[in-house]
């Protein structure tokens, strides 16, 4: 056994040494019965009488250790280094726990915590808490929101290399949006006017004519002005698009396999996250679809609203065909099809044979005009992505771009891919926050959004 002396001197000298701290506490009981070096910041101190405890939060973990009374300790938040023996414990969580031998403090806090962080909760108010971000992230339970959210971006990330998919990086200062809208953010590049990426749509459209299958998974940007639970001004999109498609059913079932992929992926690499959220994974069977005029009519029919609108859903109206479709199939996911022309981007492929007016089975006039072959994929009643088949020839994007009154040489880089030769194609946009606010049951989707940025944050 060293002595304290030793073990001190041992700490200091070690930077050679491998770094325990990055095990997990599944290789940390390999060790049972040796010492081991461990760093990490002092999560919590129980004083009990004659000894104390001390959770020492590494990496990924939360670690029990036992500190005997001739032992000084540091304050809360410092981090440190300590080396301690790895002792087998029934009544420790983790069936062990870690008897400190020596302490050696690397920095301390020179203020307390502004807000108790190593309670289960967070014991604040949304906007309190994300004052406090990065201490608040130090959660135990927060922290296992984002290294969960890594786990689906693992999990869409391997699927999407194992179907051929290749990762891109596409530029976030563009110089025309892709989606339309006034939600854009200008900006003065050197002199001229340029924008924020809204979507890489033009430009995974693009690399799809280089590669046939394309991923990315990055930031975007949105000028939405108004303060809801499901809006972000940037967000962090996961995008693919996918050559010599023959329809936009492919698409959707390329999203519904990498979901189940995904929910494996999760179960077996990110098991003690799940545990600590209490989350039980939805179950993909198969993700039933509907068009979106007979959802229109579905969710009108059985609950007795007037259609107000019928070229968008209200939020209200996804939430109650997200009842429906539990209640009918058990499934909280649901794929609506067949969008209507006037609120999808010129990109969109209209389908054909579509359109007119009609009469619904209560007598209502239906003002129809054309869908597209496109679609969303609503999950516990949000919309978390937005799909479909793209127009891929020349002269028929130059007509609808014409038809919507849009100059077309203002989009002459963005044409050239379509002027020179492009197969079927199309794809999707997921949004990640949404995704990951649905999953673990948040109603605000800035609970699952690192460092949200909404129109009254900007900081931290
Ligand atoms: P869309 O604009 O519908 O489609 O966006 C795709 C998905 O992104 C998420 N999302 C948002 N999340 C947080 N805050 C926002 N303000 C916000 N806006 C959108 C949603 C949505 O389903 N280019 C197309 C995708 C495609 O067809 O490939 C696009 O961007 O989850």
């Amino acid at each position: 056994m060293m002595n304290k002396e030793t073990i001190n001197r041992e700490i200091v000298n070690r930077k050679t040494m491998m770094n325990e701290s990055t095990m997990t506490t599944e290789e940390l009981a390999k060790y049972i019965g040796e010492i081991v070096h461990i760093h990490g910041s002092i999560y919590k101190i129980r004083k009990m009488k004659g000894f104390s405890f001390v959770l020492l939060r590494t990496g990924r973990e939360v670690v029990q250790c036992v500190a005997e009374q001739g032992i000084e300790l540091p304050l809360e938040e410092s981090c440190v280094e300590m080396e301690a023996e790895v002792v087998s414990e029934e009544r420790s969580k983790l069936g062990f726990e870690l008897h400190i031998q020596a302490i050696r403090v690397l920095s301390s806090p020179a203020a307390p915590s502004p807000i108790v962080i190593n309670q289960k909760l967070v014991e604040a108010s949304l906007e309190n808490q994300l004052d406090f971000r990065p201490i608040t992230l130090r959660n135990q339970k927060q922290r296992a929101i984002f290294k969960l959210q890594e786990g689906i971006c693992r999990g869409f990330r391997e699927f999407l290399y194992n179907h051929s998919f290749t990762e891109i990086h596409t530029p976030k200062l563009v110089k025309e949006g892709a989606e339309g809208g006034a939600n854009i953010f200008g900006l003065n590049y050197f002199g001229q006017q340029a924008y924020l990426a809204q979507s890489p749509q033009f430009y995974k459209q693009m690399m799809v004519g280089v590669f046939e299958r394309v991923f990315e998974i990055g930031p975007v940007f949105r000028a939405e002005k108004h303060d809801t639970s499901r809006h972000l001004n940037e967000y962090t999109s996961v995008d693919f698009e996918m050559g010599y498609i023959q329809s936009f059913e492919e698409i959707m079932k390329m999203e519904e396999e990498m979901l189940k992929y995904t929910f494996t992926f999760l179960q077996e690499h990110y098991r003690q996250e799940l545990e600590i959220l209490q989350i039980a994974l939805p179950v993909i069977q198969s993700i039933p679809s509907i068009s979106f005029r007979e959802a229109k009519r579905k969710i009108s029919k059985a609950y007795n609203r007037p259609i107000k609108d019928w070229e968008d859903f209200e939020p209200e109206e996804e939430r109650l065909l997200y009842e429906l479709f539990v209640k009918e199939t058990g499934s909280e996911f649901v794929f609506v099809t067949h969008y209507p022309s006037a609120k999808r981007p010129f990109y969109a492929m209209d389908s054909e044979g579509n359109g007119g007016n009609g009469t619904s089975e209560a007598g209502q006039v239906e003002k129809l005009g054309s869908v597209t072959e496109s679609f969303d994929l609503l999950f516990r009643g949000l919309e978390i992505t937005t799909g479909g088949q793209r127009i891929h020839e020349y002269g028929k994007q130059l007509a609808k771009m014409k038809a919507r009154n849009m100059n077309p040489e203002q989009f002459e880089s963005y044409l050239m891919m379509h002027k020179h030769g492009m197969p079927p194609h199309g794809g999707l946009g997921l949004g990640l926050e949404r995704f990951t606010c649905k999953l673990l049951g948040y109603e605000n989707v800035r609970y699952t959004t690192l460092f949200p940025r909404d129109i009254n944050r900007l900081v931290p």
